[in-house]
């Protein structure tokens, strides 16, 4: 398909003042047509996560040029080189970017930012590849892998991810996907998994072939992070739904040839009442209780509860919560999901059976749970927990309004992890170990390790793993720990050592009982790994 063109590159190599017609007190610097398409290009694999497209903010701050003319090239370098604390990666100390680019990039957001064109139906159905139609598809697993214990592992700047046996450890396949997989998400049988790009484009890979592969393949839109499938009795395998960064808009499928069906904007008014043009589909989770997706429009802070019943007549109901949804998962028992809104340093909790919000909970600065993680509290019984990537916290919050009323939807224990710049914290219904990543630490010793909590002996402190040191990579570059992931038993958990495009990375298995390094996955197809998705428990919501 032909790439459409963004609005304003032409322009892009006259003064600032010029193409945006009035100037700013500061002076803005330029940048050749060259330059802009490289940065332009940057920003959309490094930097619109987290500021936005328009780069109105979100999880990052606004980068609108009367923010960034008036801070100046020298700052802008200065953070981006180095990160924060607060959760802004050291782009430029890690190795991703070079001084060049740091350079490029500091003045580039300093530019007005360009607009990259709509999105539709039609749109998502030329770009739409039948791979292996149904009909040729086998009507049986036709493999001897254990597809309850697979591991679908992100190789985010390959545009790949690795299926990997979680019972031999060795890789089944090395799948071509989307540009920098966002997540991997299950159907409800168990046979397909869902993976899709920061690019938009999403694969369906059938589990049952001789050797699992793509079998269709679309493109949502221009940007993406997330999908999920039909969960409810009768609808099993029937529905895929892909939430869009850009356009701001989230697309329903049929689950089996991922042909589009709906598409429905975000755009609209927030929370507090003011329109904003780029509502981005942060997380979606597939209800238990109702026929429904749970859709969380990042902008707006708005939850959009979408009954897929009936397509024609679809029927939504809107749960105002916090602005910056983004990462979010249920509790123990499936009824209650709970969703970070970030920068608001909230989380929104939603009974998907009463389609209502149950609370807006206080926690730490910017929450990023991942799916967060469900245990028993010695004291105040079930909890889910958050780390936080703007500070060391970690808030547990009571999850039983029925046994434990008084907790409910409260924080309960804050506790002290390493440091700012978690991402993921993760445990298992059959394990005693909370782990909490700080991959985006500035600190090598924080990013490269993880902390590791007794749920039964909270106040004892943590201990801190080397997981990039048991790793032992060649190459001084970046190492970043993330992602704890269980397998199906529950008794191992898997990190991924993350290094730059050109560096060995790894996969780094941990027993879960003793805390020792169990073994270490290398593979120089391993490239960039990021998060992986066990199948049994992302198809069951197990964390
Ligand atoms: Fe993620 C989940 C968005 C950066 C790895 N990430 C999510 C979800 C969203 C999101 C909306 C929830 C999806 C769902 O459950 O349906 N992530 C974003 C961003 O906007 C952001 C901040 C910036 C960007 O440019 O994308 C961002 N994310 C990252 C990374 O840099 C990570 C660490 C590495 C990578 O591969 O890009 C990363 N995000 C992940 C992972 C999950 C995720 C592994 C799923 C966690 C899980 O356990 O479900």
């Amino acid at each position: 398909m032909k790439a459409k063109r963004w609005r304003f590159p032409a322009l892009a190599a006259l003064p600032l003042a010029l193409w945006i017609g009035q100037g700013h007190a500061a002076s803005p610097p330029t940048l050749t047509a060259g330059e802009f398409d490289t940065a332009r290009q940057i920003y959309f694999e490094r930097c619109a996560g987290c500021h936005g497209v328009l780069r109105r903010g979100a999880t990052g701050k606004a980068l609108t040029p009367d923010i960034t003319v008036a801070r100046g090239t020298e700052y802008l370098k200065t953070f981006i080189k180095y990160g924060s604390p607060a959760g802004m990666p050291n782009w430029g100390t890690s190795g991703d970017l070079s001084d060049a680019e740091v350079d490029l990039m500091a003045r580039y957001v300093q530019l007005e930012p360009p607009t990259p064109p709509e999105f539709s139906l039609a749109d998502i159905e030329k770009s739409r590849k039948d791979i292996m139609p149904v009909g040729k598809r086998p009507t049986r697993k036709m493999n001897s892998y254990n597809l309850e214990n697979l591991f679908s592992v992100t190789l985010r700047d390959a545009g790949e991810v690795a299926l990997i046996d979680g019972d031999s450890k060795q890789i089944i396949n090395i799948i071509k996907t989307g540009y920098a997989v966002h997540i991997s998400r299950m159907s409800a049988s168990g046979r397909y998994l869902y993976v899709i790009g920061r690019d938009a484009r999403l694969n369906l890979i059938d589990l049952w072939l001789p050797r699992p592969d793509n079998v269709a393949e679309v493109k949502i839109g221009m940007e993406a992070r997330s999908v999920e499938t039909s969960k409810y009795k009768g609808y099993e395998d029937k529905y895929a739904v892909a939430g869009a960064y850009w356009p701001p808009q989230y697309v329903i499928m049929e689950g089996e040839t991922l042909k589009p069906l709906k598409v429905v904007s975000t755009r609209g008014m927030t929370v507090d009442n003011e329109y904003h043009p780029e509502p981005r589909v942060a997380s979606i989770v597939a209800s238990h209780f109702h026929p429904e997706f749970v859709i969380n429009a990042k902008e707006t802070g708005k939850i959009l509860m979408v009954n897929y019943a009936d397509l024609e007549n679809l029927k939504t109901t809107t749960i105002d919560a916090a602005k910056f949804l983004h990462d979010g998962g249920f509790d123990s028992t499936g009824r209650y999901f709970l969703v970070a809104a970030n920068a608001s340093d909230k989380i929104a909790v939603v009974d998907t059976k009463e389609d209502r919000l149950a609370a807006l909970v206080d926690v730490g600065k910017t929450p990023h749970p991942g799916r967060g993680a469900n245990f028993i509290h010695p004291t105040f019984g079930p909890v889910w927990a958050t780390s936080h990537l703007g500070d060391e916290t970690i808030s547990l919050i009571g999850t039983d309004p029925e046994g434990h009323k008084a907790q409910a939807w409260k924080v309960v224990q804050t506790l002290k992890g390493q440091g700012g710049g978690s991402l993921f914290i993760k445990t298992h219904p059959k394990s005693r170990n909370l782990w909490v990543d700080t991959p985006f630490h500035p600190d090598n010793k924080l990013n490269q390790s993880v902390a590791v909590f007794d749920t039964k002996r909270l106040d004892g402190g943590f201990e801190v793993l080397p997981i990039a040191q048991w790793a032992n990579l060649k190459g001084d570059g970046a190492k970043r720990v993330v992602q704890a992931e269980y397998n199906h038993a529950g008794d191992e958990v898997w990190f991924s050592v993350w290094g730059t495009k050109d560096q060995e990375s790894a996969l780094v298995v941990v027993d879960d009982r003793t805390r020792k390094l169990n073994t270490v996955i290398r593979d120089p197809r391993l490239i960039t790994p990021t998060g992986k998705f066990n199948t049994y428990n992302t198809r069951h919501d197990v964390y």
